[in-house]
């Protein structure tokens, strides 16, 4: 966002609801009134609800449900993730975008967030399905300074930090089910996709993406998907603001990797048995040809 249309905005939030007079803002940021007022409009259409009267000025009613840059850091509460924000209104996948970012040494933290995804990717070539504006389609960069072996740790991880997150914003209970989906009354809310590369014992980087359905409607689902899917809004009957969320899960994530290269795993593994809904059940492992079948007792 340019520096002037930034500077109105962040007066106009200062006194959100009220009104500012045109020659008070100008005045404050050195710009002409037909200047305030054309920052106004671009703000409009980027969703930013105005209201503009000739005698008493500017007020800023509501702030768009957009994951804007300049949004997300008014709200960051980390040291590292996010502060490397790349955001899109259309990409085919973040985690694709991510890649290519760290393949050029974006730095550990860095996020790709996009409003809509035309190929979201699932694991083992699958799809995701990632309507624009209706969820959080995120990719982190990560470069773990861990042994390989202790990769597949980092999906635990992710599955705890979004918990504590839709718990934190929302509320809502829900449950992890092996080894990271995540869902409520049985049906799937967020599904994670980590993706690497790494070469001989080195771990180059690591994309962590994740894809946590918040307003998505059931048509927005295709038929198929209906009966195991579900979104934040589904579950709680009402819109839930994704900013915060975003934040929050900033939050957590950076909070539990921190720990955890601190700590190891074993802070993470508690809450993740905390928050499982696969353990005390029978599962059905299947490995190649051959299937086990017993009651799930520990990770
Ligand atoms: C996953 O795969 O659950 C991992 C999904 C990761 C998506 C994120 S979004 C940001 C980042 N960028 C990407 O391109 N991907 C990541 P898997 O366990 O394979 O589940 C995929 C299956 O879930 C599909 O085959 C569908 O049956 C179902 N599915 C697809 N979209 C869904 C949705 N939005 N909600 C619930 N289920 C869905």
């Amino acid at each position: 966002m340019g520096e002037s249309k930034q500077q109105i905005l962040d007066e106009l939030k200062k006194r959100k609801g009220e009104y500012i007079s045109g020659e008070e803002l100008s005045r404050r940021l050195g710009l002409s009134r037909t200047a305030i007022w054309k920052h106004v409009k671009a703000l409009r259409r980027d969703g930013y609800c105005i209201s503009a009267s000739t005698r008493l000025g500017y007020a800023l009613l509501s702030v768009p449900d957009r994951l804007y840059p300049e949004e997300v850091y008014a709200g960051l509460k980390t040291a590292w993730v996010g502060r490397n924000f790349y955001y899109y209104e259309q990409v085919g996948s973040t985690n694709q975008v991510a890649k290519e970012l760290a393949e050029k040494g974006a730095p550990e933290g860095t996020a790709v967030v996009a409003e809509e995804q035309t190929s979201g990717r699932g694991r083992l070539g699958r799809g995701w399905l990632s309507p624009a504006g209706k969820g959080i389609w995120l990719s982190l960069i990560l470069r773990p300074r861990v042994a390989p072996w202790q990769l597949p740790q980092l999906s635990l991880l992710a599955a705890v930090g979004v918990v504590s997150a839709i718990t934190e914003v929302t509320g809502l209970k829900v449950g992890i089910k092996w080894p990271n989906d995540i869902l409520s009354r049985n049906k799937k809310l967020c599904g994670i996709l980590t993706e690497m590369r790494g070469e001989m014992e080195i771990t180059q980087y690591v994309i962590l993406g994740i894809g946590l359905n918040v307003n998505l409607d059931i048509e927005d689902f295709p038929e198929e998907l209906r009966p195991c899917s579900t979104s934040l809004k589904l579950e709680l009957g009402e819109e839930v603001p994704r900013l915060p969320l975003l934040n929050s899960l900033f939050y957590h994530l950076e909070k539990g990797y921190e720990q955890w290269e601190k700590e190891g795993f074993s802070s993470i593994r508690e809450a993740w048995k905390k928050f499982s809904v696969t353990l005390g059940r029978m599962v059905r492992i299947e490995a190649g040809r051959t299937a086990f079948e017993g009651v799930a007792v520990d990770i």
